[in-house]
């Protein structure tokens, strides 16, 4: 067994048992009241599932296995010459809360790089659809075509004990994260490159790989890969993608059609198609002005104008922070170092001044500062990377890390279907005339 897996399966095994026992003794401990607000209002905060791989405070945000993200910048192993840390340490962290080290990721990545073959039917399935389809549907599409080579799924098939469905899901997520960036370049070089296919190399770390397919090869887009992939690979289980993915996976759905739902709720504009939006909104807002550098009054009225049309200004709030994201920031780190001369990265930075004070104003708005999205479509296109629609499918490959490495948990700890209770309206007025 290689080591990453051995280590899983010892440290799953002993949690697995502590669970059971700690269920034994508290399952009846009140955690949690539900507010008829929270019900109508998306579930917000409600304490309802299990997730190891990240934890999200709402004034401090993301850190995995404990870390904050500058910590993992500080922490992770990197590349030989590199700054930027290597996104095979952020799926060892997520999988077994452990650091790993240098060695670890060079043998984790070298065991991807194996993994990475991609069935001819996968290509066959993206060419049949329209090259205008949207690039997240044809990433979705794709991923279930690859279900073909679930190991859970035939394993189940054949009679698995409850025991050990952990492992072939872990042999799938596994597979799963190797194959994405292979699937995810043709997907870029058919729909922009007139199908122009690029070799990867299998010495390249799973970042770096991923971007020469694109077509990238320059340090500095390597760089900005590897830190890209590990600050949008998990931010606990309740976001969307997540959520989505946790979710089909409970019905013991296998990896590939479990992150197939989180793929489709990525994709919607509220969520990680947002990255697209703020490039978009941003050129749009360039092109009414008539130059590449904004004022700050001139960001200000488009904001107003945007608000004005009851539309959202993307890249702007989120569900449970309440600071601006520590995900921006990384990036606004990145950005200071390798490009600050760039006019949309300064943009970025003009409408951070502006907008949590417009939005704030609103007196509706719960958390004015931008999110993650707010800042990585300008890393790209200062790096020439500008077809916006695909931004949204590099979210998708990242968050691969985490919901997989979360299912393995879901799988290793026997967590049983997901089955939330929803009632009706009459249901709620009830509730109120009996208090
Ligand atoms: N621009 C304009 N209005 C906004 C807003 C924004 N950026 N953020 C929130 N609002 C509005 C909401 O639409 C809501 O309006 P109504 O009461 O009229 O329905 C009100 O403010 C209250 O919303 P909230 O409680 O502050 O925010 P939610 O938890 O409901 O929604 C989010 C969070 C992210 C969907 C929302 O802030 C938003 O739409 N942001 C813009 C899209 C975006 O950037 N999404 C990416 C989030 C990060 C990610 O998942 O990738």
């Amino acid at each position: 067994m290689d080591k990453l897996k051995n280590i899983f399966a010892t440290k799953g095994a002993a949690q697995k048992a502590e669970v059971k026992e700690f269920l034994k003794t508290y399952s009846d401990k009140v955690i949690d009241d539900v507010t008829i607000s929270q019900t109508v209002g998306g579930m917000r905060d409600i304490i309802s599932m299990l997730y190891e791989t990240s934890l999200l405070d709402a004034h401090e945000g993301i850190r995995f296995r404990g870390y904050s993200i500058p910590e993992l910048i500080e922490k992770l192993p990197k590349a030989q010459g590199g700054t930027q840390p290597l996104a095979e340490g952020i799926f060892w962290l997520m999988l077994t809360g452990d650091i790993p080290t240098q060695e670890d990721v060079n043998e984790f990545s070298k065991d991807l790089a194996r993994r990475s073959n991609v069935p001819q039917h996968v290509f066959e399935t993206i060419e049949s659809l329209p090259k205008d389809t949207h690039p997240m549907t044809q990433f979705s599409l794709a991923v279930l075509a690859a279900q073909t080579e679930s190991i859970f799924a035939k394993k189940y098939a054949d009679g698995l004990s409850k025991d050990l469905y952990w492992d072939p899901m872990y042999e799938d997520a596994l597979n799963l994260i190797a194959r994405i960036p292979k699937i995810a370049a043709y997907i870029y070089r058919r729909t922009y490159k007139n199908g122009d296919h690029l070799p990867g190399d299998s010495s390249l770390d799973w970042s770096a790989n991923f971007a020469k397919m694109l077509g990238y090869e320059s340090d500095i887009f390597y760089e900005m890969m590897r830190l890209y992939m590990t600050i949008h690979a998990d931010h606990e289980g309740g976001n969307a993608s997540a959520h989505a993915t946790h979710l089909a996976g409970s019905t013991l759905s296998d990896a590939y059609l479990s992150f197939s739902s989180g793929l489709n709720a990525l994709a919607g504009p509220l969520h990680g198609l947002a990255n697209q939006e703020v490039v978009r909104w941003i050129t749009e807002m360039n092109k009414n002005i008539g130059n590449e550098n904004p004022s700050k009054e001139q960001i200000r009225d488009y904001i107003n104008a945007t608000l004005a049309a009851g539309k959202v200004v993307p890249g702007y709030g989120h569900a449970v922070l309440r600071i601006p994201d520590p995900r921006f920031t990384a990036q606004q780190e990145f950005a200071k170092k390798y490009m600050a001369d760039s006019p949309i990265v300064n943009t970025v930075w003009r409408i951070f001044e502006v907008a949590p004070e417009i939005l704030s104003s609103t007196g509706k708005i719960k958390n004015p500062f931008p999110n993650v999205d707010a800042h990585s479509g300008s890393l790209l296109v200062t790096l020439g990377f500008n077809e916006a629609n695909f931004y949204t499918v590099l979210f998708g490959v990242s968050r691969a890390l985490g919901v997989m490495a979360a299912l393995c948990w879901s799988r290793m700890l026997g967590l049983p279907l997901e089955r939330p209770k929803s009632v009706t309206f009459e249901w709620l007025k009830k509730q109120v005339e009996q208090s």
